[in-house]
């Protein structure tokens, strides 16, 4: 899965809503698109608490976790993330 643009937009434009005026790039790699994810899905509070939301993105984004083809592996922020990130597609299987 590579960086989409788009999805930088997206997290600018929710910093700024936060009245955060840092542009961020955090597209440089899978880990970074997670990461992206996971602060796109927090709210100011949680981005301004000092390093709480910052910290738990980091460690939902660097834990891995098996499809269930017991091949593949994804970063536990893919599940239920609306995309087909497993070749069998179980990380979407089981969502609410
Ligand atoms: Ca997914």
């Amino acid at each position: 899965m590579s960086c989409e643009e788009d999805l930088c937009e997206e997290l600018d434009e929710h910093f700024a809503s936060c009245h955060l005026e840092a542009t961020v790039d955090y597209c440089q790699s899978e880990e970074y698109e997670c990461y992206a994810r996971c602060l796109l899905d927090a709210t100011c509070g949680e981005i301004w608490e000092p390093g709480a939301e910052l910290n738990s993105c980091f460690t939902i984004c660097s834990e891995s976790v098996l499809c269930d083809d017991g091949q593949t592996s994804i970063s536990a922020g893919w599940i239920c993330d609306g995309e087909l990130d497993c070749l069998d597609g179980s990380d979407e299987a089981r969502c609410p």
